[in-house]
């Protein structure tokens, strides 16, 4: 046998920060991860949420969304895709315009600056971006085309001018989106939110609730997602039912209730209207009206949430009138109570105490009747110690007792339909989308009012409506814009008349530039439209999009209600945007604590890149946790996998011993190693388990180290190992892996420039087939031996082994053997008396 030492280059240590810059600076000037162009391969389009660039950077959080969807990129180029990896700002609305206004800096002068710094972090850790295609939404070549899209959704009757209640944030002094009201609070600065009337902007995204709901089916997206829409849009088939109003002086003749429950009709003892309801001021007789009207200003400060609390203490006042229940006859009071919303249904809820948890504690608090009508099962006319809301038996139901309930919804509906009192109906929780804000840094909303002509859109030509650069960016706090203080920018000529004209003020929601920025990264300097349809037909839908859970109903609803307008409007040829979504888990300090600025516990790349670098980073946040899952930060972690990465240096770079072992064992095994190692990475990378991909990486490298400490290898199997040991880890420690290949292979000379051009390895299942098993061999059930047999191993020859054993005939060396039991590849099991 022949024995040699293959030389690498001169061995030096691992010193990352010397070779990811290079490597960096190396691959920005060859535009390796350029997007082609026109190609013809099979694409994919990998995509991240649109950031909002902030002053505090990136922290390693950040990095969990960004390292993985960067190793996917990577990992399809390898496999032969074209590959669409883009980055761009979402750089106007609130949260960047209330951290200017809080550092005291104008947002056209901050934006920039921070868009600077992430980029440049997001450089420092690898990522392969294709900067070419970077796009901001605060910039007039993007905006214009927000605006244009207003114009679109404005020409097909989807955006209206409406005087509403909105949510008010005192604070942030605009109004809010009902999604952007969480429990009550401003989701941007944590106020209480208020209730006011303005003139406001809204897009009909109502119109689209039944297909934002019924194509939830069609996408692959997390369950806790596509649930949290679900409930958002909240869709109930029930029945609208009126009731007779005979009151003196008042012109409607009739109630109009919303129920899901109309086989409860007959227990309705009293009426709820909402307090903002224009029937109240009708219907309050004198004697109430000053009760009435205290109670209705109070309910006006409150929240949605805390009205619809069900542990909150149900109030409301008598107004003094009675409708008529036109099915039994009865005369029931109305009342006026905060647990019915405006907005939801009719505004007016028919009171069943006994069937309904609310009208069960409001009949209680005011001593009304509560009658039961749903007859639970062995039921004997006791009364009721709390609401029945399940199934039973009709009673006290007229022609409808003996029915059960569920039959009876149906009946109940045909009956009240038949004779006009009724009609079925579908209701849903989804309201309008309100885009309007009294606030600067937005896409101006292109619209003009004429005394004489009236509200008229901005002829698409004269887009884009510049923001005008002014000082006081701040909200005024009167509610209005501060664009209504700017003459040159209010004062306009009429498109239709030409006359004197003003333009609305107000601008739009950050919501609304997210809502089609996918497109434009398609072909962002297309300026004939907002997206070249070549481009959009070859890179659209979106495969995998990323990013964090927390936009489950805002960005995520929107975005994809304007595609389905889109599509209506034949721009695009689908109706989803988003083939497959991922959220990734959330980085906590090493403590659990959340991290954040005001705690002073954010861990930013830049210090982790310094001390161990970028390929330690990404690996480490890769193998800290599975992806979809919440962790803490551990410097320990990021050190044991600094480690992996010094052992893969001295692996790969260290002499080695070689032969020509041929088809040694030690051979095949080594190859084994290899095309299992292929597998499971390639696997875990599809089923984005990349944790658990670090790990066999690991495992290889030992493995790896083994056979080269255990004496010669085989010179043309070790250079096969170590190309497919760098190629596997070019996704994740893209640097590290670039270096080494371009030191090492079997013929000493270093590989060709880029590893990153390289294909993906592929394995062979025969190669990986495992050739031997190990056999548990137990006596009476406990753990005696373990053999290592071959795979193919007969249950006769099992046995046999198992009983020849040292260890095992240790135990049942004058005893009697009853049985032997065989569990086929695992275990034989010696019972013995
Ligand atoms: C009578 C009734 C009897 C009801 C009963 C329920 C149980 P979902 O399923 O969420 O759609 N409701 C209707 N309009 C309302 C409003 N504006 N504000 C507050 N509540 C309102 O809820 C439908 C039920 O919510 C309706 O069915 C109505 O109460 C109530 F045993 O009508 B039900
Ligand atoms: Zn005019």
């Amino acid at each position: 046998m022949t024995t040699s030492m293959t030389t690498s280059m001169a061995m030096d240590r691992y010193a990352p920060s010397e070779i990811e810059k290079k490597w960096q600076e190396r691959w920005a000037a060859d535009g390796l991860y350029r997007t082609p162009d026109d190609d013809t391969r099979p694409k994919f389009y990998c995509l991240d949420f649109f950031p909002y660039p902030s002053g505090d950077g990136l922290s390693v959080g950040h990095c969990r969304n960004y390292i993985p969807t960067d190793l996917v990129s990577r990992h399809k180029r390898m496999k032969g895709y074209s590959v669409l990896h883009p980055m761009g700002w979402d750089a106007f609305g609130l949260p960047a315009e209330n951290e200017a206004i809080l550092r005291g800096r104008h947002p056209s002068a901050m934006v920039p600056q921070y868009t600077a710094n992430f980029k440049r972090q997001l450089h420092l850790i690898g990522t392969s971006y294709d900067w070419s295609r970077e796009i901001n939404s605060s910039s007039p070549d993007y905006y214009r085309w927000t605006q244009w899209f207003f114009l679109l959704l404005h020409r097909r009757g989807l955006a209206y001018r409406a005087t509403a209640p909105a949510n008010w944030c005192p604070s942030c002094a605009t109004v809010l989106a009902n999604e952007e009201v969480e429990a009550g609070t401003c989701w941007r600065c944590g106020s209480p939110v208020a209730k006011t009337d303005l003139p406001q902007w809204f897009f009909r995204i109502t119109a689209y609730a039944d297909r934002l709901l019924e194509d939830l089916e069609t996408i692959d997206w997390p369950e806790k997602i596509i649930l949290m829409q679900r409930n958002w849009i909240g869709r109930s088939e029930g029945v609208e039912i009126a009731f007779g109003l005979d009151v003196p002086g008042v012109e409607e003749k009739e109630l109009r209730v919303f129920t899901t429950r109309p086989d409860t009709v007959y227990g309705i003892t009293f009426m709820v209207l909402a307090p903002e309801h224009p029937l109240v001021e009708k219907l309050t007789t004198p004697d109430k009206r000053a009760e009435v009207e205290a109670y209705v200003e109070a309910a006006r400060r409150q929240t949605e949430i805390e009205r619809l609390s069900t542990e909150k203490e149900k109030t409301g006042v008598f107004i003094g009138a009675y409708c008529n229940n036109l099915l039994s006859g009865e005369n029931v009071p109305i009342f006026v109570a905060d647990y019915a919303l405006l907005t939801y249904g009719t505004g007016i809820v028919m009171g069943v105490p006994a069937h309904d948890h609310r009208d069960f504690d409001f009949a209680r608090k005011y001593g009304l009747p509560i009658k039961t009508v749903i007859a639970p099962p062995g039921y004997q006319g006791e009364p009721l110690d709390a609401a029945y809301v399940e199934p039973g038996t009709m009673v006290n139901s007229g022609p409808f007792d003996g029915i059960p309930s569920e039959e009876g919804k149906t009946a109940l509906a045909e009956y009240l339909e038949k004779r006009g009192w009724g009609r079925r109906t579908v209701t849903y929780r989804l309201r309008d989308w309100l885009i309007s804000r009294q606030r600067y840094w937005g896409a101006p909303i292109p619209i003009i009012y004429c005394p004489k002509c009236g509200e008229l859109p901005v002829p698409e030509e004269d887009l884009p409506v510049l923001l005008p650069q002014v000082e006081q960016y701040a909200p005024s706090g009167t509610g209005k814009s501060p664009l209504a203080n700017v003459p040159e920018f209010l004062h306009t000529t009429c498109p239709h008349c030409q006359g004197p004209a003003e333009r609305e003020t107000d601008t739009m929601g950050g919501f609304a530039c997210s809502s089609w920025y996918f497109l434009r990264f398609t072909s962002p300097a297309y300026d004939h439209g907002p997206f070249e349809p070549d481009a959009m037909r070859y890179w659209m839908p979106v495969d995998l999009y990323v990013g964090g859970a927390e936009h489950a109903v805002m960005h995520l609803l929107y975005a994809r209600f304007w595609t389905k307008v889109m599509y209506d409007a034949g721009l695009v040829p689908f109706g989803e945007p988003f083939a497959r979504l991922m959220n990734q888990g959330i980085v906590h300090a090493a403590d659990g604590q959340r991290m954040s600025k005001s705690k002073g516990n954010v861990i930013a790349p830049d210090a982790v890149v310094e001390r161990h670098g970028a390929d330690a980073l990404r690996a480490y946040e890769l193998f800290m946790a599975p992806f979809e899952m919440n962790v803490n930060w551990s410097d320990e972690g990021l050190a044991g996998v600094s480690r992996w990465l010094n052992r893969v240096w001295n692996l790969v770079l260290s002499p080695v011993e070689t032969a020509r072992l041929g088809r040694a064992p030690e051979t095949r095994e080594l190859r084994r190693l290899m095309h299992q190692t292929i597998r499971r990475v390639s696997e875990d990378v599809e089923r984005f388990r990349f944790n658990t991909m670090v790990a066999a990486l690991m495992e290889y490298t030992n493995g790896l180290t083994r056979a080269k400490e255990a004496g010669p290898v085989d010179a043309a199997a070790w250079g096969e190992a170590i190309d497919k040991l760098l190629l596997l880890m070019a996704p994740s420690a893209p640097h590290l892996a670039e270096e080494l290949w371009g030191r090492t292979s079997a013929e000493g000379g270093g590989h060709a420039y880029s590893i990153h051009n390289q294909s993906w390895p592929e394995w062979d299942e025969e190669l990986a087939r495992e050739e031997e098993i190990t056999l548990v061999v137990q006596v009476n059930g406990k753990l005696r031996d373990r053999l290592r047999v071959p795979v193919d191993i007969t249950e006769e020859r099992s046995k046999e082994l198992a009983l020849a054993s040292a260890r095992v005939r240790a135990h049942t060396e004058g005893k009697q053997v009853l049985r032997v039991i065989y569990v086929p590849g695992r275990l034989v099991n010696v019972v013995v008396r």
